[in-house]
C-alpha cells in the first residue's frame, strides 16, 4: 500500500477515535462493506474491523487473504475461518474492552444476536451515523475518484446518444449503458438502469422494460457507474422527434428548478431551503403534486448517502459534501422529466461532476 493512501486511513481512523471519545466508547467494530472500504481499504464480502483506542485489527477469511495483504490498512490482520465474532471472541480480542460501539443501522438482528452471544450485550453500544456523517464530506482522492465515475458515465451519455432508435426496447437501451460502463473501466452500474419512455416516464423509478422506444415520446435516463468504490448517478431526459410544446413547456419548467436549485449550492445552506427552491417552481407552475420525491442527496460509496436534500432535512451543506440535484415532474399517463446533476458543495458555491448538457436534446 502506498504511503499516501496509508495516510488517508490514519486521519479516517483518528476521527472515528476522536468520536469514540465523545461517545464515552474504547471501541468501535464494523462488518459493513462501506465503513471498511473507508476505514481501511477493504473492498471484499466478508470483514470485520475493530477500532482501540490504540490499535486497528481487521479479520476475514482465506478467500481475503492476498488482498488483505496488499490492500487493507490495520495494525493487524486475521485469516480465520467461520463466525468473525466468533473468531475474535476465542482470540480474546474483546476481553480488555468494555463500552464497543456498533453500528445499529447495518447489523441485522442475526448479527445481533452473535455479537451478544459472543461479546457479550453489556458491553455492546449502538451507535448510528458515526461513519456516514465523515463520509458526507470528502477528501481530494474521493473527489477524484469520483470525477472518474462521472466521467465514463458522461461517455456513456454522449455515445447512446447515437444509437437511441424508434424501435429499440427500453432493455436494449439498458443493456448498452451497462456494457459501455464496464468498456470504459466500471466495476459495475452503481443501480439498475433506469430507462422509462412515454408513459411509463411517469414512474420514477420505472427500470428498463420491453417497452419500445417512440417517436414523440420522452426518455428518461437514470443511471451510473461503480469506480473504485464510488457512485456517479446523473438524469437526462430526451426526446425522439419533435416534442408537443406542452412536453418542451414542462421540460422547461423543470429546468429552471433544476438549475436555480444549483445556483443556490454553497456550505452553510440548509438542505431543506434548497429542497423549496426547486418545489416552489414547480408548484407556481401548477406541479406541486407531480413533484412528489425529494430533492436530491449525498452520493459516494454509497448511492444514497448523507446530506439528505428534503422538505423536512436537517442537515446543513459543508464544504466537501457530494450532492445530486434532481427535481422531476411525472404526469401519470402522459410523460415524465427528470433532470439530476451532482455538484461538489464549495464555500462560495459548487464545482459540477456532471459535465453533459441539459438543454432539451431532440433526437
Ligand atoms: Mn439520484
Amino acid at each position: 500500500m502506498k504511503a499516501a493512501e496509508n495516510n488517508i486511513y490514519r486521519t479516517r481512523i483518528a476521527a472515528i477515535r476522536k468520536e469514540m471519545k465523545h461517545q464515552g466508547l474504547d471501541s468501535f467494530v464494523t462488518s459493513s462493506f462501506p465503513s471498511m472500504r473507508y476505514l481501511c481499504g477493504y473492498s471484499g464480502s466478508n470483514g470485520m474491523l475493530i477500532v482501540t483506542g490504540r490499535t486497528t485489527i481487521f479479520f476475514t477469511d482465506f478467500r481475503y487473504k492476498e488482498t488483505t495483504q496488499t490492500s487493507v490498512a490495520a495494525d493487524k490482520k486475521i485469516i480465520t475461518q467461520g463466525s468473525l465474532t466468533q473468531a475474535a471472541a476465542d482470540q480474546k480480542f474483546f476481553s480488555a474492552l468494555k463500552k464497543i460501539g456498533f453500528e445499529k443501522e447495518r447489523v441485522t438482528v442475526a448479527d445481533l444476536e452473535i455479537k451478544t452471544r459472543f461479546i457479550g450485550e453489556k458491553k455492546l453500544v449502538p451507535t448510528a451515523g458515526i461513519v456516514e456523517s465523515l463520509r458526507s464530506v470528502k477528501d481530494a482522492s474521493e473527489l477524484r475518484t469520483l470525477k472518474q465515475a462521472f466521467d465514463i458515465s458522461d461517455k456513456v451519455f454522449q455515445q447512446i446518444l447515437g444509437i437511441i432508435k424508434p424501435g429499440m426496447t427500453e432493455l436494449e437501451l439498458s443493456a448498452e449503458i451497462s456494457y459501455r460502463h464496464k468498456s470504459l473501466g466500471a466495476e459495475n452500474d452503481s443501480f439498475d438502469v433506469i430507462v422509462a419512455s412515454g408513459v411509463r416516464g411517469s414512474l420514477p423509478h420505472g427500470t428498463a422494460s420491453l417497452k419500445k422506444l417512440k417517436r414523440r415520446e420522452f426518455i428518461t435516463l437514470d443511471f451510473g457507474c461503480l469506480y473504485g468504490g464510488y457512485h456517479s448517478d446523473m438524469t437526462r431526459t430526451v426526446c425522439i422527434g419533435t416534442p408537443t410544446s406542452e412536453m418542451r413547456k414542462v421540460y422547461g419548467i423543470v429546468l429552471d428548478a433544476q438549475q436555480k436549485s444549483c445556483d443556490a449550492v454553497r456550505s452553510g445552506v440548509r438542505a431543506r431551503d434548497l429542497d423549496s427552491i426547486a418545489r416552489e417552481i414547480t408548484t407556481k407552475a401548477g406541479f406541486g403534486k407531480e413533484f412528489g420525491h425529494s430533492l436530491g442527496h449525498g452520493v459516494g460509496l454509497d448511492i444514497h448517502e448523507l446530506p439528505r436534500i428534503a422538505p423536512k432535512s436537517t442537515d446543513i451543506l459543508a464544504e466537501g459534501n457530494v450532492i445530486t440535484i434532481e427535481p422531476g415532474i411525472y404526469i401519470p399517463k402522459k410523460f415524465g422529466i427528470r433532470i439530476e446533476d451532482t455538484l461538489v458543495v464549495r464555500q462560495n458555491g459548487y464545482d459540477v461532476l456532471t459535465a453533459s448538457p441539459k438543454e432539451l436534446i431532440v433526437l
